[in-house]
């Protein structure tokens, strides 16, 4: 990574009128969060995400599942935004409408880190719904604990509020991000491999420039313009840094 393509990126970065940053786990590495490419820990050791993170395995193994979430739930709970968050929602403060943050991770970190506006395409973890369509018994006062919590009149189940796999993403959220993105004059594509759907679509949707912040060789390499291979909170902050 040539200190001639950061001072170029901090050159589009700094005359972009509309910029819109695409995140993925690797933003929150540095915080601690394992990426969906680090090997599983526990009981789910022999799981791939993608095995997990979907309905069939939910109502297959409800309580397997509901404490895999638990367990990602505590770990992303307690740790704190980097300094690539922070550089993010510092970069917003100081330049109120020109970059928009959408991300795949589910960890809440930009927003926790004071960013305005994230456009969360895969949920938030902190947060539950039902399972199948709730009933007039499905309320939170008949919500009986357990792993996963259910409905006491109906079992209906408690799921963690994130895009499974086979699921669409929320509708107002995509559209905007692909708006943002077709509008944009530079994507920063940092800390995703790029491979999910419709997600990395994002980064070819752009008529500007593509850059690819990952220390690892990602998917989407073929439509960067450069590609910067380091760390989201060792780059951000310096080139977003005005
Ligand atoms: C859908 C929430 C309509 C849950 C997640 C087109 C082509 C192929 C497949 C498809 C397609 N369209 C749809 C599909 C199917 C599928 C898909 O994309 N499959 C993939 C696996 C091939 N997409 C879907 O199912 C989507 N829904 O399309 O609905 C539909 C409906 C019915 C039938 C068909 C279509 C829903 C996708 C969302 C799923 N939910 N998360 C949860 O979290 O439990 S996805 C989840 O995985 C994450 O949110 C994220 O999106 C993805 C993980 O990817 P990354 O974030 O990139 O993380 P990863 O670990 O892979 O990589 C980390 C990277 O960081 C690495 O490159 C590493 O080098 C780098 N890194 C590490 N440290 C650092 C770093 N970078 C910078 N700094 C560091 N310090």
């Amino acid at each position: 990574m040539g200190e001639r393509d950061v001072a170029a990126v901090k050159t589009w970065v700094r005359d972009a009128r509309r910029i819109v940053l695409l995140t993925g786990a690797g933003m929150s590495a540095e915080s601690g969060v394992p990426t969906f490419r680090d090997a599983q820990s526990g009981l789910w050791t022999n799981f791939r995400p993608e095995e997990l993170a979907t309905e069939d395995a939910f109502r297959a193994r409800p309580r397997f599942v509901w404490d895999w979430y638990a367990a990602r739930r505590v770990g992303m709970a307690t740790v704190q935004p980097n300094a690539g968050h922070r550089a993010v929602a510092a970069f917003q403060q100081r330049h109120p409408g020109r970059l928009t943050v959408v991300t795949q991770n589910v960890d809440g970190l930009h927003q926790r880190a004071g960013s305005a506006g994230v456009l969360a395409l895969h949920g938030n973890i902190a947060e539950d719904k039902w399972l199948d369509r709730p009933r007039a018994c499905c309320t939170a006062e008949n919500v009986q604990d357990g792993h996963p919590p259910r409905c006491a009149a109906c079992g209906n189940l408690r799921r963690p509020a994130v895009v499974w796999f086979g699921e669409l993403l929320p509708a107002a959220a995509l559209v905007e991000a692909e708006e943002a993105a077709s509008g944009s004059d530079l994507v920063l594509v940092v800390g995703t491999s790029g491979r999910v759907y419709p997600a990395a679509g994002l980064a070819r949707a752009t008529r500007g420039r593509v850059v690819v912040v990952n220390p690892e060789p990602t998917a989407l390499d073929d439509v960067a313009d450069v590609v910067l291979a380091g760390t989201s909170a060792m780059l951000l902050p310096r080139l977003l840094e005005d």
